[in-house]
């Protein structure tokens, strides 16, 4: 029992917690943006323990929008009756998967980072990203735009944000925490946003039930 505690402190004293905030023009929360943390001077990450699974339920990409780490294996599995033909475009990640059904099991390595735009040969409408990051700390911001992200930070972090709705030239995103720190952090975007996906929507007011 002894040994758990001492554990736990060592723990604490060298976890960082990164609070972010985002927030539009008119200082409204903005949900559903990625996060995500890279330490600095941190040699080679560990290699992703999970795989994560890009769905098709009712000829729609669930979810619209995932955060992997590179290296991540991610099923895209159909649970459809009618058939699927999935492809990105997206070089280096850039990929074609064979028409495939429910009973066929499909997966792709993305290693490389970067964003992963998705469609579907057969229903043009489908569309869906992932975002790939060289990073195991991650999240999406909430119904409140915010999320928290605990991690080490010997040597100084760097936070980025992103999703599909922020044009990558017009804002900053990325901000700096230095070594030691736990931080609040909060971005402020200068452009209001399109409305969000309304799958996004669904996705966040389940994950508060
Ligand atoms: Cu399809």
């Amino acid at each position: 029992m002894l040994a758990v505690v001492l554990l736990l402190a060592v723990f604490s004293s060298n976890a960082a917690e990164v609070e972010v905030t985002v927030l539009d023009r008119d200082g409204e929360p903005v949900p559903n943006i990625a996060v995500y943390i890279q330490l600095d001077h941190d040699g080679s990450l560990p290699a992703p323990t999970d795989s994560a699974v890009m769905a098709q339920i009712d000829t729609r990409f669930v979810p619209h929008f995932l955060v992997v780490q590179t290296g991540t294996q991610v099923e895209f599995s159909n649970s459809d009756v009618v058939a699927h033909h999935v492809y990105s475009f997206s070089s280096p990640n850039n990929f074609m998967l064979p028409l495939y059904n429910s009973d066929l099991r499909t997966q792709i390595d993305f290693d490389h980072d970067g964003v992963v735009t998705l469609g579907c040969n057969i229903h043009d409408h489908m569309l869906a990203y992932i975002l790939v990051v060289d990073s195991h700390v991650f999240g999406k911001t909430d119904i409140d735009g915010k999320t928290r992200l605990t991690t080490n930070n010997p040597n100084g972090l760097t936070v980025s944000i992103w999703s599909p709705r922020i044009e990558l030239n017009r804002e900053n995103l990325t901000q700096t925490v230095k070594a030691g720190r736990s931080a609040q952090i909060t971005f402020l975007l200068s452009e209001k946003l399109r409305a969000p996906y309304s799958d996004d929507l669904e996705a966040l007011s389940w994950n508060q039930h």
